[in-house]
This record gives C-alpha cells, sequence and structure tokens, in this order.
C-alpha cells in the first residue's frame, strides 16, 4: 500500500522501517527534518507525504501536534482539499485526547475519509520487533483495510468500538501501569525502610498473588538502577493528564491517579522527564531517606 508516515520519533521510526520491510511503498515525514528511514521517500511536509497516499498513519507526541500535521499550515487538510487521495484513511497511533479525536474525525469526513483511532502497546521493543498490539477505534471496513500495515508492525489488534474508543482504552490501560507500578514502588520503599531485603521481596512478589506483568516487566531495571527511558516519564506524564481531562469531561472522580499525578508533577520539577517513568521511584526513596546501595546519599 502507499503509505504516509508523519512521525519519526522512538515508535515511529521503527513503525515506518517495518512497513518498508513488509514492502509497503512509505513516504515519511517528521517536523525536525534530518530522520530518514531506508528505504523510504521523504517529503518536505505532511501535507506532500500525504499526496497520493492510501493511508497517512501519524505517530507524534501530544493531541496539538496531530492537531497541527493535520490541519495547520501545509497540513494533511490540504493534500485532502485538492482531492488527489479518494478513499484515503488517516491512522493515528500517537495517544491523545479521544474527543479531540471524534473531532478531527467529523472534520476529514467531509473530505470523504475514514479515520481510525490506533494506539498501542509494547513499547520500543514490541516496535522494533513487530509485536506491538493495537487498540483500535473506527469503522470496520477501513481497519480490514488496514490490516496488511497492522500485521507488518504488530502482533494483535482489537477493535474497541468506534472512533474515539481506541484511544479511550488506551488511557484506561496507562491508567493502570502508572497506578500499578506506583503500588510496587511505595511496596519497595517501605519495605526496604523497614530493612527487607528488595530481591527476597520480588522472588515472594513473583511467587504469590501480588505478581503482574508490570512488575515482572521493570523490576529488572528498577534493582539494577536503570531509568534509561523504555516509556518516558513525561509521555506518561501526559497519558495520565489525558485520562484526568477525559474523565473529567466524562464526569469520573479518578482518586488514586489525581494523587498519583502529583508524584509526576514533582518529579519533572526534578529534571526526570527524560527518564522511565520508572524513576519516580526515587522521590519515594528520597522522602523516605531510603539509601540504596552503590548510590551517593
Ligand atoms: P518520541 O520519541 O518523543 O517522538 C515524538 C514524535 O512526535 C517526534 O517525531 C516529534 O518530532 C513529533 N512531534 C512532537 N511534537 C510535534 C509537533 N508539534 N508537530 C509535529 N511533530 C511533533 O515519542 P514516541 O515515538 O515514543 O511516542 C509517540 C506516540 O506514541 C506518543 O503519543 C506516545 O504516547 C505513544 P521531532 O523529531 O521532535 O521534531
Amino acid at each position: 500500500m502507499r503509505v504516509a508516515f508523519l512521525g519519526l520519533g522512538i515508535m515511529g521510526h521503527a513503525m515506518a522501517t517495518n512497513l518498508v520491510t513488509a514492502r509497503h511503498e512509505v513516504t515519511v515525514w517528521n517536523r525536525t527534518p534530518g530522520k530518514l528511514v531506508e528505504g523510504a521517500g521523504i517529503a518536505p511536509t505532511p501535507a506532500a507525504a500525504a499526496r497520493g497516499a492510501e493511508v497517512v498513519w501519524l505517530c507524534v507526541s501530544d493531541t496539538a501536534a496531530v492537531e497541527k500535521i493535520l490541519f495547520g499550515p501545509e497540513g494533511v487538510e490540504q493534500s485532502l482539499a485538492e482531492g488527489s487521495s479518494p478513499n484515503m484513511i488517516i491512522a493515528d497511533s500517537s495517544t491523545i485526547s479521544p474527543s479531540a479525536t471524534v473531532k478531527f474525525a467529523e472534520r476529514v469526513r467531509g473530505n470523504g475519509v475514514a479515520y481510525v483511532d490506533a494506539p498501542m502497546t509494547g513499547s520500543k521493543i514490541g516496535a522494533a520487533n513487530g509485536t506491538l498490539i493495537f487498540m483500535v477505534g473506527g469503522d470496520e471496513a477501513a481497519i480490514e483495510r488496514l490490516k496488511p500495515l497492522f500485521a507488518a508492525m504488530g502482533k494483535k489488534i482489537f477493535r474497541m468500538g468506534d472512533i474515539g474508543k481506541g484511544q479511550a482504552t488506551k488511557l484506561a490501560m496507562n491508567l493502570q501501569i502508572a497506578l500499578i507500578f506506583e503500588g510496587f514502588a511505595e511496596a519497595l520503599t517501605l519495605a526496604t525502610k523497614l530493612g527487607v531485603d528488595s530481591q527476597q521481596l520480588l522472588a515472594l512478589i513473583e511467587a504469590t498473588m501480588v505478581r503482574s506483568g508490570v512488575v515482572d516487566y521493570k523490576a529488572p531495571f528498577v534493582l539494577r538502577r536503570d531509568f534509561t527511558p523504555n516509556f518516558p516519564l513525561r509521555l506518561m506524564h501526559k497519558d495520565i493528564l489525558l485520562a484526568l481531562a477525559a474523565a473529567k469531561e466524562a464526569r469520573v472522580k479518578l482518586p488514586a491517579l489525581e494523587t498519583v499525578e502529583e508524584i509526576y508533577e514533582l518529579a519533572t520539577e526534578e529534571g526526570h522527564e527524560d527518564l522511565d517513568y520508572a524513576a519516580t521511584l526515587t522521590l519515594l526513596e528520597k522522602w523516605a531517606g531510603v539509601q540504596v546501595k552503590g548510590e551517593a546519599a
């Protein structure tokens, strides 16, 4: 398929590379020039990339970035107005606001374009080896047409409902990751302060119903004190804020997430935003006066 891929960050670069490997005809665009994908064409603007494409796939930071790429100067909408791409589908793998997604979809529908929200999970490892899991919102026929592209980038797709439901699901998923990790971080901090060995605690967690996929994945990094970003704190913080905003719109109270958001706020003030979100643990340790072996006080 002819695909315009917009946004070559950690996730987007790997996803576009997998589309090329699967022999799709890919043209890429990135805000900061100089990022390339071997085997893909390169376009100077989103509009130029979208011209003649069957599918425009986005993977950028946030709601404002998606809006600008679609509707800003030299955005995708400009190419739609020229009518060069009948039956185009816009697919968005960024994690953004569900209600904004619905508005974006309504706006492009006027040009006969289908819109699919397709955020994903699997982090940079899943993006690199094509094993992402997509949670998708949109028209079934459009999703069906996208299947060869999903297959090139991921291992599973879950259709969660109509437009916006992929994003809503993603926020509900990341809300859980943030809270589960916070539970682990608080348990580890308390147990360590009370003199329990962290390796022993972990062995017990693994043997009991307290075990979780989040802790299985994160604990080895935490015990090595490796906070290089698999999922940067700034992006988890963004998703927490998106979940809180969506909750407010829907009149849902999320008291635990509100408290955890304050920790992310403080971690950001401490300059941890580009570390992994697991670095939120270091704040708890600091407040508790927990001295970690091998680290300076
Ligand atoms: P990264 O690695 O931080 O990459 C972000 C990408 O978004 C990168 O290509 C940025 O371009 C692009 N970006 C950010 N702001 C804008 C604006 N305003 N306009 C155009 N492009 C922009 O993020 P990931 O790849 O890890 O994650 C991407 C999404 O998937 C995100 O929503 C996650 O929550 C899930 P740059 O190179 O900085 O010019």
